[in-house]
């Protein structure tokens, strides 16, 4: 039921979150996609929680415009892993740190899928959740000019903003 999520007209990222806890990591992801112009829709759907809801949520992603997934989760990190399963469309997987073990549990569920389903895994905690937000950016634009071009000013205003090192 369509209800059971939040759905953006014209969405093209779908982020995902295992838990609210995992929002205030994530909503780095939320803010470099909208830096970047990316309509995007953000849920909570936990795999284990909510596996019918996460079901339908992937079945019909292509269908309602979804080009990329980004599946933020912690422990044991299968949120990304069963995305994968359920849609062809590539799924960047976000270990969040949960309670415990500072986010390795998460790192090596994601990473660590059997051959056959992959998710491109990055790193823990809020530089991977922008860093998904970045590669996503970079999916899309290979078949958006605008897009590329918001993209390539992006990374150069972030050279710009690289300092001599102090005495340098
Ligand atoms: C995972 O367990 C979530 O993605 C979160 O990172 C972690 C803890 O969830 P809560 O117990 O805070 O809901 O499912």
């Amino acid at each position: 039921m369509s209800n059971e999520y939040t759905t953006v007209d014209d969405a093209r990222v779908g982020v995902l979150l295992g838990s609210t806890s995992d929002w205030p990591t994530m909503k780095t992801t939320s803010e470099t996609l909208a830096a970047l112009g990316i309509r995007h829709e953000c849920n909570v759907i936990s795999a284990h929680r909510a596996p019918a809801r996460l079901d339908g949520y992937c079945r019909s992603a292509e269908e309602r415009g979804l080009r990329v997934l980004v599946c933020a989760a912690g422990g044991a990190a299968h949120l990304a892993g069963v995305a994968a399963a359920l849609t062809h469309l590539p799924v960047l997987a976000c270990p969040m740190k949960a309670w415990s073990l500072e986010g390795l549990d998460s790192l090596l569920s994601m990473v660590q899928m059997p051959k056959g389903v992959p998710v491109a895994t990055f790193a823990i905690g809020s530089p991977g959740a922008v860093n998904a937000a970045l590669f996503a950016a970079a999916i899309l634009a290979l078949a958006d000019s605008g897009l590329r071009d918001r993209l390539l000013a992006y990374r150069r205003e972030q050279s710009e903003a690289v300092h001599d090192l102090p005495g340098g």
